[in-house]
């Protein structure tokens, strides 16, 4: 295989998924993260918007189908990997359910531990290291007039 094409970044898209004051988390246990709390998401594909990105990975990861889906902020992440260097441009985006009484599924329960619910302001860790970078630094995903 092209090393140099091997080695380029990927571009991921991870969904902030708000009910009330409450995101849904799961833990890992893809090698990049294992045992740590993370947002759904994953890769994006040839010819796809951010949202819809979204909306199929949430759906694929929970099987929740989402709304109001909206763009936050990019991340240049750089996981340092012993065998194999990751560099990932992150697109953060936040959502809501489209049906309030869904419940989340572990659909991939070979790449997460079950996913759940939890406020923002007492989360679960360890958190996947760029989600603790962006809590460190006081981001918040909720929109100010959140009603949800
Ligand atoms: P795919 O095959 O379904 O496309 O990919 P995936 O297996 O679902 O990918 P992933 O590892 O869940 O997400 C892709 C990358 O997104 C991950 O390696 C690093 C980056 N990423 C962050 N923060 C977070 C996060 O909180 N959750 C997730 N899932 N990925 C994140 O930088
Ligand atoms: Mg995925
Ligand atoms: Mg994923």
């Amino acid at each position: 295989e092209n090393i140099g094409e091997a080695s380029r970044p990927k571009v991921a898209v991870v969904v902030f998924l708000l009910k009330g004051k409450k995101v849904l988390l799961g833990r890992r246990r893809s090698s990049v993260g294992r045992d740590t709390f993370a947002l759904p998401g994953g890769h994006l594909e040839f010819g796809e918007s951010f949202e819809e990105c979204a909306a199929r990975e949430v759906k694929e990861e929970t099987g929740l189908d989402i709304h109001k889906i909206e763009y936050l902020t990019v991340i240049n992440n750089v996981i340092s990997k012993v065998d194999k260097p990751l560099h990932i441009v992150a697109i953060f985006m936040r959502a809501f359910l489209a049906d309030h009484n869904q419940m989340p599924q572990n659909v991939e329960p070979e790449k997460c531990e079950g996913w759940d619910w939890y406020d923002w302001n007492d989360l679960p860790r360890p958190l996947f290291g760029p989600l603790e970078t962006m809590a460190q630094s006081g981001f918040n995903p909720f929109p100010d007039d959140c009603d949800e």
